[in-house]
């Protein structure tokens, strides 16, 4: 009997494990790219950190160069819209959306608009 219940549990996490797996591989994700008023590598590991707690975020990636962030995200969990609004809440410009004047004015100097980049 013991060895029927640890069987049981050997098949039942396998059956569970293939489906969330299978979940994953269904499950479709989409790509957006905004672009940000960010201006250095402290902008860069701030926005990537918290933007990649936001609902449904697979990978974020600030492009430091050209200050566009890509973020993939699991379709149905989150938007453009959502994400840019984040991104404004952090302080910074997304695309059209212009930063959260007081999360802005939270940054260091350094991070704020108008700085000389470092
Ligand atoms: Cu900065």
């Amino acid at each position: 009997m013991k060895i029927f219940k640890f069987l049981l549990v050997v098949v039942m996490s396998h059956l569970f494990g293939y489906a969330s797996v299978a979940q994953d591989v269904d499950g479709k994700a989409e790509k957006v790219e905004i672009k940000t008023s960010a201006i250095c590598g402290m902008c860069k590991d701030r926005l990537e950190k918290n933007i990649a707690f936001e609902k449904g975020v697979k990978s974020v990636t600030l492009n430091e160069e050209t200050k566009v962030l890509t973020i993939e995200f699991k379709t149905g969990k989150n938007s453009k819209d959502k994400l840019k609004k984040a991104i404004t809440k952090l302080g910074y410009d997304a695309d059209d959306l212009p930063a959260d004047q007081k999360a802005h004015d939270r940054l260091p100097a350094c991070c704020q608009k108008g700085s000389e980049p470092h």
